[in-house]
């Protein structure tokens, strides 16, 4: 299945030239917070209410056509998606998948406070590990079917979620040309599941964008200050 999404959320025809992106991207947070769950929902491959812990890793893969109206070209996105486990005995072997990673779903469960506050370890630990700093990410709030539902009591605000990301996002921006967005997701009653990915996919296409603007920059510069050089001899 290929998945054909735009910056305004309209299908669109590929066109024939575009910038093909191999996007390795980790779905972390505490375990139990439903990353599986929502890797299956974007799969098409159903909802289980039963708890099967993610042992270590798992992977899958899905490919999505993206149109960029800024620079309007398309990219042809091939997630490669790594589910890692959350559990701390994981911690040794879940350490190396972050490597190489240009991309991370970052997860809290709206009806656990632990979880959002174990985020700024999670995402510590992407921005330390993956071998290219700070790259881009999503903060989701999972389970938002359980918004005001009085027997989970002890819940994380979409405020708090906001404010969060309004937070990182200042730290990175002018720097990597990236926004870190808040978004709520229900697995169980399919709410915004392609949002998820088709907003980290757009933050992707964002940094990567800025990233070659700063190396032809940097390459302009630097020819001009050979040439200068040269004719000032
Ligand atoms: N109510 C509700 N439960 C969910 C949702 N997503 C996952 N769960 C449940 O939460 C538990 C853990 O989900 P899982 O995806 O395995 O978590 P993971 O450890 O982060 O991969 C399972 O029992 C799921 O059925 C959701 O959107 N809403
Ligand atoms: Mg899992």
């Amino acid at each position: 299945m290929k998945k054909h999404e735009t910056s305004r959320g309209t299908s669109r025809s590929i066109l024939k030239s575009s910038t093909k992106l191999r996007t390795k991207i980790v779905l972390i947070g505490d375990g139990g917070v439903g990353k599986t769950a929502l890797r299956r929902a974007w799969l098409g491959e159903g909802f289980k209410t039963e708890y099967l812990m993610t042992i270590g890793a798992d992977f899958a893969s899905q490919e999505m056509s993206y149109y960029h109206s800024e620079t309007r070209s398309t990219y042809d996105l091939k997630f490669q998606i790594w589910d890692l486990a959350g559990q701390p005995r994981f911690k040794a072997v879940r350490d190396l998948y972050y490597r190489g990673a240009i991309g991370a779903l970052c997860f809290f469960d709206i009806s656990n406070q632990e979880s959002y506050m174990n985020l700024v370890e999670w995402i510590q630990n992407y921005w330390n590990l993956n071998g290219h700093g700070k790259q881009p990410l999503i903060i989701v709030g999972s389970k938002c079917d359980l918004r005001d539902n009085p027997a989970f009591p002890s819940q994380v605000s979409a405020r708090h979620g906001k404010e969060y990301a309004a937070e990182l996002t200042k730290l990175i921006k002018h720097k990597q040309g990236f926004t870190v967005h808040y978004i709520e997701t229900s697995a169980k009653d399919g709410i915004n599941i392609d949002e998820a990915f088709r907003i980290l996919a757009k933050e992707i296409i964002s940094s990567y964008v800025f990233q070659e603007k700063v190396r032809t920059n940097r390459k302009t510069s630097q020819k001009k200050m050979l040439t200068d050089q040269i004719r000032s001899r």
